[in-house]
C-alpha cells in the first residue's frame, strides 16, 4: 500500500512511468491503434483474450481519473471512443468491457490514466 502511495506521487510529481517508455519506443508494444491524442496496445499481462491498453499521449496531470480536471473533458472523451474503435476493429461485436483502475483501492498499478479495453470472453459481474 505504502508502495502504492509512492507511486502515485512520484507520478504526480511528474517522474516517467512505463508507459512513457513504450510512447517514446524505448520498450516495444504492440500497438493496436494509433491517433495524435491517443495511443492503444495489447496489455502485456492479459486478463481476456483481447485485453487493450489505451492511454493519452500527453498525460497532462493525468495520473489517475480522480485528478481530472475541466480541461481534461476532451480527452477523456476520446478515450472512451477509442475504445469502440478498437473493439469494432478487433471483432468485439458481442460486447467487451471498459474499466479505470483508479489509486490504491482501484488497484492502479501504473500512474498515467489508461483504460482497460477487455473481450472475448463472458465477463462476470461483480469484477474481483
Ligand atoms: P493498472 O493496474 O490499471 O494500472 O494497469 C496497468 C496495466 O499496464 C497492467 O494491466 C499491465 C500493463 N503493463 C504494465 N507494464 C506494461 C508494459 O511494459 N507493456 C505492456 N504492454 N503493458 C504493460
Amino acid at each position: 500500500r505504502a508502495a502504492a502511495q509512492n507511486l502515485a506521487k512520484q507520478a504526480d510529481a511528474g517522474v516517467p512511468t512505463i508507459f512513457d517508455k513504450i510512447l517514446s519506443k524505448e520498450i516495444p508494444a504492440t500497438v493496436v491503434y494509433e491517433d495524435d491524442k491517443v495511443l492503444a496496445f495489447r496489455d502485456i499481462n492479459p486478463q481476456a483474450p483481447t485485453h487493450i491498453v489505451i492511454i493519452p499521449k500527453n498525460r497532462d496531470g493525468l495520473t489517475q481519473l480522480s485528478k481530472a480536471e475541466e480541461r481534461h473533458k476532451d480527452i477523456l472523451g476520446h478515450l472512451m471512443y477509442t475504445a469502440t474503435l478498437v473493439a469494432k476493429q478487433l471483432g468485439l461485436d458481442d460486447g467487451f468491457r471498459l474499466v479505470i483502475n483508479d489509486g490504491v483501492k482501484g488497484c492502479q498499478s501504473v500512474y498515467h490514466l489508461h483504460l482497460h479495453l477487455l473481450g472475448g470472453r463472458q465477463m462476470k459481474w461483480p469484477p474481483g
